[in-house]
């Protein structure tokens, strides 16, 4: 370890650097931290990532001193890389905090994606998933030219990579206006809009893409930064799985294909586990029907009556992320009754599962304001994601909590009071890192005008004939049923703040019937958020119709990944084959 060379990294902000500093060391090297301006000078190469609120990013950094030291690193022509609101640091200003400046080294300023393309389709904000990062196009400096032209590969950029992105807030992307005046620009298009998604000039570096979250095309980014790689040979990625691999490495059936309907993301797939403890006492993945985990079978080896333990869940998660898949939720399923922040055996699964798998964590389950067992002391929904988040998680989502925030919510007229959970967690670490799960079940009445709530009129009637539906969200689990609509949740929860819907289904849970259509066309009508299609998926082609027939923006899978019915690789295969974007998994 003592040997590893060194890289500093500035943590203004406590967000999740535990997954960048697990990417660095994967790469070979080691982090050393800056807690003070002056720690900057002595530092030879630093990484500003960034989380979160423009506005608060650029104030925090300014208030502790670090933006003169910032400057004078970067004009001293050592080594920099800003990721995220690190990149964003180094524009002008932006339409989030316009009264806040940034280091102004780029002469632009970064405006809000819009929630419509000038064709009238609606895209999702925040924009969350992986694009492109890509440096075809440029002009003006000849040497850059030439090196792009000789298909010289810039910090490790790969055309036919993938890059995960995750942001409402982008630097507009005019050709060849940046490249005029010397930086190397890698783009990426969300709908219509063009944006910078990499940028460079000289000892300076940057990526709107999180390169610690993009699998191995972002490890080779980060290394090729560390080693002082700026110009070099492209790698061909190896795909895992398949022998028919197009030049640049990915499954034929996956390259080159384009896909309408997706603004330029590829089609996200995450792979779920509910986490419980066993009755043994050890933590397990589990998964039920209509979330009964309880084993019904005799002949299972778990035993009747016992939870249904489908394996152990670092090992699972890094499989689910070697398999290819885009993203991994935990859900820790009994939370509700546990108190997380004595759930140490859990915050130690999502530090393990952070040091090998470099896609996106999420995770479920208890998020609320409580009180401490031990101590007798209150302990906030905040403090509770941040421990979540410091030990490796990227998004919290909540469950029970979002729902009783949005009947308060509702009941005040639409107030907001600032306290909410997801009020809280969105202010400190930005609307992306907040998803809402949401546990719907179906009431049927034979008419819109027997209930006040939003119905649809659907296409499996019950037994007695009735044609309409609404969606009735519960709490616990599904233990408990209260009187809010689906679309009264999500419109609220979208105004407190949250930044996705993670839309389960418990008639579908575990039934490998296919998702709900009915229900995402309703969630997808009412939120400008991004929504997660969850409960039901059976077998590849379950995808490929959920993202066919809705505007649904990523599916879930649990049961069928854990029983070992398919693979998350044959999910992308077959959704490859069928002309829809995925990312090519790649191996570091
Ligand atoms: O309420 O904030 O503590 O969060 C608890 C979280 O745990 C909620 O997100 C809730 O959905 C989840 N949960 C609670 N109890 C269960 C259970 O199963 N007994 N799991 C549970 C919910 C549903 C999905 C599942 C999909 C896809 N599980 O996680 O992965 O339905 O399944 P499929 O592909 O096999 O059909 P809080």
């Amino acid at each position: 370890m003592g040997r590893m060379p060194k890289v500093h990294l500035l943590d203004y902000v406590a967000g999740n650097i535990r997954s960048l500093v697990n990417a660095i060391e994967k790469c070979g090297w080691e982090v050393e931290w800056i807690r003070s301006p002056e720690d900057v000078q002595k530092a030879e190469k630093i990484i500003l990532p960034g989380v979160g609120h423009f506005g608060h990013c650029l104030t925090s950094l300014s208030t502790a001193g670090y933006l003169p030291a910032i400057q004078s690193h970067i004009s001293s022509g050592k080594p920099f890389f800003g990721i995220c609101v690190g990149l964003q640091a180094l524009f002008t200003g932006s339409e989030e905090a316009p009264s806040v400046s940034g280091l102004n080294i780029i002469p632009t300023s970064l405006k809000r994606f819009s929630a419509e393309n000038a064709d009238g389709s609606k895209k999702s904000v925040p924009c969350i998933g992986w694009n492109d990062a890509s440096t075809l196009h440029h002009d003006s400096d000849q040497n850059q030219t030439a090196a792009l032209e000789k298909g010289r590969s810039f910090y490790g950029l790969n055309q036919r990579s993938k890059y995960y992105y995750v942001h409402s807030y982008f630097a507009p992307y005019v050709p060849g206006e940046l490249e005029a005046s010397g930086w190397v620009v890698a783009t990426a298009t969300y709908g219509d809009e063009s944006y910078v998604g990499a940028i460079g000039k000289g000892n300076v570096f940057a990526t709107q893409f999180h390169p610690e979250k993009s699998g191995a095309a972002g490890l080779r980014v980060i290394k090729a930064f560390l080693e002082g790689n700026i110009w070099s040979d492209p790698v061909i990625p190896s795909v895992p799985g398949t022998s028919s691999t197009a030049a640049n490495g990915a499954p034929s059936s996956l390259a080159g294909k384009t896909d309408g309907g997706t603004n330029g993301l590829t089609r996200r797939i995450i792979a779920c586990l509910d986490v419980r403890t066993n009755d043994q006492g050890d933590l397990v993945v589990t998964k039920g029907d209509q979330y009964d985990v309880r084993e019904k079978s005799v002949t299972s080896t778990t035993g009747p009556g016992q939870v249904r333990n489908l394996g152990k869940p670092v090992d699972m998660a890094r499989r689910y992320y070697e398999q290819g898949a885009d993203e991994i939720t935990f859900l820790n399923i009994t939370s509700f009754r546990d108190c997380p922040i004595t759930d140490l055996p859990m915050l130690e699964i999502l530090r393990r599962t952070s040091e090998t798998v470099f896609v996106p964590l999420t995770i479920g389950g208890g998020i609320r304001d409580m009180t401490d067992p031990a101590t007798g002391k209150t302990v906030s929904a905040l403090d509770v994601a941040k421990l979540y988040f410091a030990s490796g998680a990227d998004k919290v989502s909540i469950g029970s909590d979002a729902v009783l925030a949005a009947e308060e919510y509702h009941a005040s007229g639409g107030h907001l009071t600032g306290r909410t959970s997801i009020e809280t967690i969105s202010a400190a670490y930005g609307a992306q890192a907040v998803v809402v799960s949401v546990d719907p079940k179906r009431v049927f009445v034979s008419s819109p005008s027997d209930t006040a709530h939003h119905t649809v009129r659907t296409a499996f009637p019950d037994a007695d004939g009735r044609q309409h539906v609404w969606y009735a969200c519960t709490i616990k689990g599904g233990r408990e049923t209260r009187d809010l609509d689906v679309v009264q949740l999500c419109t609220a929860v979208q105004a407190l703040g949250a930044g996705e819907i993670l839309l389960n289904a418990i008639d579908r849970d575990g039934s490998n019937r296919g998702y709900d259509l009915e229900l995402i066309d309703m969630v997808k009508a009412a939120v400008g958020v991004p929504v997660i299609a969850s409960s039901g998926a059976g077998v590849p082609s379950h995808f490929e119709e959920v993202f066919r027939k809705t505007g649904v923006d990523a599916a879930l899978g649990a049961g069928m990944f854990h029983r070992g019915e398919y693979t998350v690789a044959q999910v992308k295969e077959h959704l490859g084959q069928a002309g829809l974007l995925v990312r090519p998994f790649e191996e570091f």
